[in-house]
């Protein structure tokens, strides 16, 4: 198996349009120049990995490229994240340099701006021939206990996702995929392997804007792209012209009533279900299937990934070539050689597939992660903090958001600002209660979900 994706798409289709970003457009020859002399200055850092604080770009997109052909590891960094929640990602993989798109001053971390990287040296170098478990990317995904693990992602997972993809969108060199999710996350990252491999063309937005998202669309005759469902949610509520063969819907519970208004609206719309572990979606439902607007996600008949079900605990197992081996930094869960999602689901007599909860009270708000656990051990920081919990609320635009209780009626100032201080903006929690008992269990554990049945009287 050969990996040298840019080399291959290079020989293969030299004229064909790899990257469109605002007024700016790179066939495969030109991506593949730009890349390999940006890689001859990669070289000079010596370094095996290293860490991206990137946005979706041009430069970005040809960044990965040249780090790809120069064999050099990047680790993912999502750029809404606080400098404090940074270095704890940087030290948990032992990273000391990061290359950067966009402004980054993190202190004790070596920081080169893309411009800056053509300041070193340009030495010459073997061209990368990767094996199949040679990590390509790594990303975090916060686990129960708070700590990110760090998620290490093959070529091979890579490739086998997007041949799964492939096989149910049928994109090929003529497609257009259109790149809105952040590149950070595998939603966006795993659009710029697909349409390397496929050799097609990747046109980038750098920032989701409804009205420039459909611009896109038109203007770039857009065939395929991912979207998160606040995005579609936003999308849906303005008009526009599209060319669209599969608008591909995951992160988060994507509702049947937001499916069909998105299928009214001439939308072709597939639900999916994917995760960082699994380099991207394992199964998806067409707008063709009745079963999408009863809330299944995808069949176990139609992947190539194996799916089934802990018959105790009702989690989902899965088996396959994209779902990664290992964390950097942590165990992998698996139950008889079955990676443990963690995702609480239902398989019915036709094999569809419906998401029902999640196993560790993981708050998702608008495709980001929030652990529960993350935004306690801040909280427990502070002084005069005894007992506080955090439990996630239905919200219309982002879909869940962190609540606060604290027994505690400590100075909000103080709170807040340690909390901004300490977390993302997207973690602060949106509502912040005062309440007399937090309810233990019987062994005396803060359950979050008893005392959200309780606060929210559900
Ligand atoms: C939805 C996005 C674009 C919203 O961000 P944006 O536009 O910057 O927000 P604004 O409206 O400009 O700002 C308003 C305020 O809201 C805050 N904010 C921003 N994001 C969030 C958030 N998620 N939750 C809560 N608050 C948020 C801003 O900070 C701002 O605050 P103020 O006003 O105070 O400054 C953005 O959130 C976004 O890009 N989300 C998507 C992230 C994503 O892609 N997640 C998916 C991760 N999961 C996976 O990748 C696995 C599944 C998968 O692979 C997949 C997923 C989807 C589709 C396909 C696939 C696939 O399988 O291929
Ligand atoms: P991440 O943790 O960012 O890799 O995102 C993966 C998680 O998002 C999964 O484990 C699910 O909890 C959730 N998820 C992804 N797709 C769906 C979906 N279609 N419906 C419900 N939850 C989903
Ligand atoms: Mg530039
Ligand atoms: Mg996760
Ligand atoms: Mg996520």
């Amino acid at each position: 198996m050969n990996y040298k994706w840019l080399e291959n798409a290079a020989i293969e289709q030299p004229e064909n349009i790899a990257l469109k970003f605002q007024d700016e457009s790179l066939n495969y020859r030109q991506l593949y120049m730009k890349a390999h002399e940006l890689a001859t200055h990669l070289q000079a850092l010596k370094v095996k990995r290293v860490g991206l604080y990137i946005d979706n770009s041009l430069d970005a997109s040809i960044l990965i490229h040249a780090l790809m052909l120069s064999g050099t590891e990047m680790v993912m960094l999502n750029t809404r994240l606080t400098v404090h929640e940074l270095k704890l990602q940087l030290e948990e993989v032992s990273v000391s340099t990061v290359l950067s798109t966009i402004h980054l001053d993190i202190p004790e971390f070596k920081v080169l701006s893309f411009e800056e990287i053509y300041d070193l040296p340009a030495e010459t170098f073997m061209l990368n021939d990767p094996a199949a478990n040679d990590i390509l990317s790594i990303m975090f995904t916060s686990g129960t206990t708070g700590r990110a693990k760090a998620v290490g992602q093959t070529y091979s997972n890579h490739y086998a996702s997007h041949i799964n993809c492939q096989k149910f969108l049928n994109y090929k060199e003529d497609s257009v995929w259109m790149m809105v999710n952040p590149i950070f996350h595998i939603s966006g990252l795993s659009i710029l392997f697909r349409s390397v491999i496929s050799m097609s063309t990747m046109v980038i937005m750098n920032k989701f804007k409804t009205d420039l998202a459909w611009q896109t669309l038109e203007h770039e005759k857009v065939t395929h792209t991912s979207m998160v469902p606040v995005m579609l949610n936003r999308l849906v509520k303005e008009e526009g012209t599209h060319f669209l063969q599969a608008l591909l819907m995951g992160g988060a519970n994507t509702t049947p009533k937001l499916l069909q208004k998105a299928k009214d609206k001439g939308l072709p719309v597939y639900n999916s279900f994917g995760m960082t572990e699994t380099c991207s979606q394992i199964v998806q439902l067409s707008y063709d299937d009745p079963k999408i607007f009863s809330g299944a996600v995808g069949n176990i008949h139609d992947t190539m990934t194996e799916i089934t079900i802990d018959e105790t605990t009702d989690e989902m197992l899965l088996s396959g070539d994209s779902v990664v081996q290992s964390y950097l930094n942590a165990d992998i869960e698996l139950k008889g050689g079955f990676f443990n999602t963690g995702d609480i689901i239902q398989i019915d007599e036709d094999g569809y597939i419906y998401v029902l909860d999640r196993r560790n009270d993981l708050i998702i708000s608008g495709g980001e992660n929030i652990y529960p656990k993350e935004i306690e051990d801040v909280v427990y920081q502070l002084d005069g903090v005894n007992r506080c919990v955090v439990i996630k609320k239905e919200d219309d635009e982002w879909g869940y958001v962190p609540i606060l209780l604290l027994e505690d009626d400590i100075d909000q100032t103080t709170l807040l600002n340690h909390l901004y201080k300490h977390l993302a903006k997207y973690k602060i929690p949106r509502e912040i209660y005062v309440i007399d008992e937090i309810k233990t269990t019987s062994t005396g554990k803060i359950s979050r979900t008893i005392n959200r049945n309780m606060f929210l009287n559900l």
